[in-house]
């Protein structure tokens, strides 16, 4: 029984294709959980909506640009200040969020003239901005507002700025999957070419889908001046909105993130023939054969080799420290969909780590595909779950540590199960060789703090201590 009706799913029988438990001889076509498909009535999803995996995910993280959501205050609100995307400049992306505030009488006699009132309001109170982006959220997309035409009049009364305009409601897709896609497509179409960057270097690339997560980026970004390869654009980790505007220009596209980034690798090779390389940016093997691949594309292997030496001798011995503390642990990894596959064999092979139930909120199947091949037999796949079904896993499983948000993070708490966050991560970056060392440092407080021991005693069970003689 490959695929699995989880008993708190018994009035919602479709969940059973939602669900697989991996067995000996598998084969994987057989038994691929249905992804990205909408969610069933009855089951409370998880997941974002299309407007967010746009503004939270990509577009926000940028950080000289004015991020203008036009809809009611909670469109901004609940996008704003809930991810950890630090940069170089002082994190307005994360400090600052704009909206237009619309109300009832906005929303009956349209929203447009607000909405160019908001943006000249915006760039006047911080005169030294000059991009913004521009999203339209569920009602001010179904009252119908020209968004393009009042971007297009508030560009012409000021030549100076270029705003980006990303039409991708709330309800536009199943998830926030889908405004990943629009918000791709939209750039690499509009933008993309239209300012060309000074080239400092024969070997350029872009880096696409790191989001610099507590300073993915900028980890990273050592080993790439270390290689001596200009990054033209991350996408968007740390990166003006200008660097974007110039990826046309890079010889090769490497991808991190193919759910969220993988489009417009694509239409880069499309429209401008530059090769896509997918690579994993966690785990020791990973990151090591991630260089190896790009050293090798622009013949710099020798480098790309020193390079690993001397990032092996330095963090190897404090990952096998924690190795022999972690082996055998048991895991379980709830977040959006890729960091399943990305780590799954990573903590494996690198900690020696089981992982025993995964879930994604909004992969597609191709996630499934790569998770069920790197992944071991006897773990559970689950697509779109709630929080029921995490519940009767837990208690089948018995993980650990569970890899989550805060929000399912702090309920298992409550079933004295640690978590680390899995989304934003507790004391990260986690990327790279040092970053992989910050992941399995957590992972082991998590695993072995003593607190959860304590927390599981019954105190109503131990004898009574005299307040009197207590103090
Ligand atoms: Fe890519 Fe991401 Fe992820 Fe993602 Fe996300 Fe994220 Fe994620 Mo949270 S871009 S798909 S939409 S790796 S926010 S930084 S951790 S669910 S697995």
């Amino acid at each position: 029984m490959p695929m699995v009706l989880l008993r708190c799913d018994k009035d919602i029988p479709e969940r059973e294709k939602h669900i697989y438990l991996k067995a000996p001889d598998d084969d994987p076509k057989d038994f691929l959980p249905l992804a990205n498909s909408p969610t069933i009535p009855g089951t409370l999803s998880e997941r974002g909506c299309a407007f967010c995996g746009a503004k939270l995910v990509i577009g926000g993280v940028l950080k000289d640009t004015i991020q203008m959501i036009h809809g009611p205050i909670g469109c901004a609100y609940d996008t704003w200040h809930t991810k950890r995307y630090p940069s170089d400049n002082g994190n307005l992306q994360i400090k600052y969020v704009w909206s237009t505030d619309m109300k009832e009488p906005d929303i009956v006699f349209g929203g447009e003239k607000k909405l160019e009132k908001a943006m000249h309001e915006a760039f006047d109170e911080m005169p030294h901005l000059k991009r913004m982006i521009l999203y339209t959220t569920c009602p001010t997309a179904l009252i119908g507002d020209d968004v393009k035409a009042v971007t297009k009049r508030v560009m012409e009364a000021r030549p100076d700025v270029d705003i980006f305009t990303v039409e991708c409601p709330g309800f536009a897709g199943v998830s926030q999957s889908k405004g990943h896609h629009v918000l791709n497509i939209g750039w690499v179409n509009e933008k993309v070419g239209t300012i060309e960057p000074e080239i400092t270097s024969e070997y350029t690339m872009n880096f696409i889908g790191d989001y610099n997560i507590q300073g993915d980026t900028f980890l990273l970004q050592q080993y790439w001046d270390a290689l001596g390869i200009q990054v033209i654009a991350h996408f968007t980790g740390n990166a003006n909105y200008d660097d974007l505007r110039g990826m046309h220009r890079a010889k090769l596209n490497v991808v991190n993130c193919a759910r969220s980034a993988g489009y417009i690798a694509n239409e880069l090779k499309r429209k401008y023939g530059t090769p896509r390389l997918d690579i994993d940016s966690w785990g020791f093997n990973y990151t090591a054969e991630g260089i190896r691949k790009i050293s090798t594309f622009f013949g710099i292997e020798e480098k790309g080799e020193a390079l690993i030496a001397s990032e092996y001798a330095k963090w190897k011995p404090k990952l096998d420290w924690y190795k022999a503390r972690l082996k055998g642990a048991k895991m379980a990894i709830w977040t959006g969909g890729p960091r399943l596959w990305h780590w799954t064999k990573a903590v494996e092979d690198d900690l020696g780590v089981e992982v025993v139930a995964m879930s994604s909120k909004f992969g597609h199947e191709e996630d499934f595909e790569k998770v069920i091949a790197r992944g071991r037999e006897g773990t559970y796949y689950v697509n779109d779950p709630n929080e029921l079904e995490f519940f009767e896993i837990i208690n089948a499983i018995k993980p650990d540590v569970i890899f989550t948000g805060p929000r399912v993070g702090e309920l298992v708490k409550k079933l004295h199960i640690p978590y680390v966050n899995g989304h934003g991560y507790h004391n990260g970056p986690y990327m790279g060789f040092e970053g992989f060392v910050n992941l399995a440092r957590d992972m082991h407080n998590a695993v072995h703090n003593p607190l959860f021991n304590l927390a599981r005693t019954d105190v109503r069970a131990t004898p009574v201590v005299e307040l009197k003689e207590a103090v």
